[in-house]
């Protein structure tokens, strides 16, 4: 006969996870009749197969016969199909959480940062439980967003989704208010109407762009606050609120104030991605000029990938508290393009000034970068430099695990490739014509 105690650990496993034991017989291999004589009783379960449905159900056997069940936590991630979204789902993802992620309704797939993370899967079997699930839902449709918090009953939800362009926000303010302000609001109080307030953990995204023009240099927890643009003033709302409702209801809701992260995952209309881009295309022959805003303009620039530790090390924390993610040293637009350029095998010279600047191929005396003044902004932040102190001090995170230079590098290099592909491409899109 089988332990008792056994059978009820799997029953209860399979009943949390809504696994039918047809599935369970199918994702180990064996008949639904031999599955249907465990859960009976009927027949005692082999060791070798105790740990098959060990792996398969996450559950722990410990030495005697009794058998644990251990949760995996829940994440859902607001954002999941944007550059931070996407390297916090695979960071989740490696340490055994389930994760959830919202994404809104686009006329074309909007997933390409995330498919490698479920498509495989997803193709092969649709039926086989994943732990990447995706839902539709929008930060502006409070019943989505409660609908989802519901379903998932999420451990930790990270506010990731925003209009986060800070120039289209002078273009689109209203909308900028409703998903980054508004919105946050939104899921704030969804936790709250489900009765969620002590179960579920919040981080908010906020931003450097906060600080706007800057009161002192560099900023950290403690400067106050001066936002530039429509995007920096829909965050601050956010950011009081999230630090309001941890005040008033005793919620666990932290605010990440980032200061500018990139990637090769990065959206193309922000500057880094833009100039990496540019550097691979002009160096590969299918493009002749980049056209810039503001060369002065100072950001303390990181790594995404080492960002999204941080969200994640908030949450851990014992207490909620609000942090500054940075990594204390900046450098200028021009700066990242003479380092892109020279890491194609082009080297820059500066000349002018103002709109009247260029950037010259040292070699050739070709002009490869321009100002336009259509970049520039109706108020701009002209520079950003954060203080890492309390991250490092209290969540013990290394704010120069990858340096300025191995991020342009890592980018550029991803792009040379990037553009080849493109080009290939367009190549045999022509010879097929
Ligand atoms: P991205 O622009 O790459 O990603 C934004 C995400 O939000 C995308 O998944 C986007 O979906 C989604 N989104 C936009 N509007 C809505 C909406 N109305 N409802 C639901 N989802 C929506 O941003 P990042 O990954 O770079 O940044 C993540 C967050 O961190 C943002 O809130 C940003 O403001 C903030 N931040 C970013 C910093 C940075 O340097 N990267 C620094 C400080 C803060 P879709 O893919 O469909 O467009
Ligand atoms: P930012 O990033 O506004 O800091 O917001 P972005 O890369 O757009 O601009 C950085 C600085 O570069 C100057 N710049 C240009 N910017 C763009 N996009 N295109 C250009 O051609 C160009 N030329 C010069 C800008 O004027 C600016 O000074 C990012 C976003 O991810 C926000 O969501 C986030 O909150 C902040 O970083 C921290």
């Amino acid at each position: 006969m089988a332990n008792q105690s056994i059978i009820n650990t799997l029953r209860d496993a399979l009943t949390q996870k809504g696994i039918s034991q047809r599935e369970l017989a199918a994702m180990i291999g064996k008949d639904e009749a031999v599955v249907s004589r465990w859960l009976s009783g009927k027949v005692g379960i082999s060791k070798a197969n105790l740990e098959l449905l060990s792996n398969v159900l996450d559950v722990k056997f410990d030495s005697g016969a009794t058998v644990k069940t251990v949760k995996r936590k829940v994440a859902l991630i607001t954002g999941i199909t944007g550059q931070d979204g996407s390297f916090l789902a695979e960071f989740l993802l490696d340490k055994g959480y389930e994760v959830h992620g919202i994404m809104r309704r686009s006329s074309s797939f909007n997933t390409g940062r995330i498919e490698h993370l479920y498509l495989d899967e997803w193709v092969r079997d649709m039926k086989r439980r994943r732990t990447l699930d995706l839902h539709y839902g929008d930060m502006t449709d409070s019943s989505s967003l409660i609908r989802i918090i519901q379903m998932v009953q999420p451990d930790e939800i990270y506010n990731l989704a925003a209009q986060s362009h800070v120039k289209v926000s002078f273009d689109c303010p209203e909308y900028t208010a409703e998903a980054d302000a508004v919105g946050t609001l939104r899921l704030l109080e969804a936790v709250r109407i489900l009765g969620m307030e002590k179960k579920t953990r919040i981080y908010q995204a906020s931003t450097s762009e906060l600080f706007g023009k800057v009161q002192e240099i560099p900023q950290k927890e403690t400067t106050p606050f001066y936002p530039r643009s429509p995007y920096g003033v829909a965050k601050q709302y956010a950011f009081w609120m999230v630090r309001n409702y941890r005040e008033a209801y005793g919620m666990f809701a932290v605010n990440g104030i980032l200061f500018n992260h990139e990637s090769e995952r990065r959206g193309e209309t922000f500057v880094t991605r833009k100039i990496t881009i540019a550097a691979a295309r002009i160096a590969q022959g299918m493009q002749d000029k980049l056209y810039l805003g503001n060369l002065n303009s100072l950001r303390d620039w990181g790594y995404a990938r080492d960002y999204v530790e941080c969200m994640w090390m908030m949450l851990q924390h014992d207490t909620p508290e609000d942090f500054v993610i940075a990594t204390g040293q900046y450098h200028t637009v021009r700066e990242f393009c003479t380092l892109a350029f020279r890491e194609v095998g082009i080297e820059l010279c500066w000349k002018g000034e103002g709109v009247a600047e260029k950037g010259f191929d040292a070699a050739t005396g070709r002009v490869l970068v321009e100002v336009d003044p259509k970049y520039f902004r109706p108020t701009e932040v002209d520079q950003l430099l954060g203080d890492p102190t309390k991250a490092r001090t209290l969540l013990g995170w290394n704010p120069s695990k990858t340096s300025f230079e191995e991020l342009v590098r890592l980018m550029v290099r991803h792009d040379m490739k990037f553009v080849k592909k493109l080009k290939v491409k367009a190549e045999i899109d022509n010879l097929s014509i």
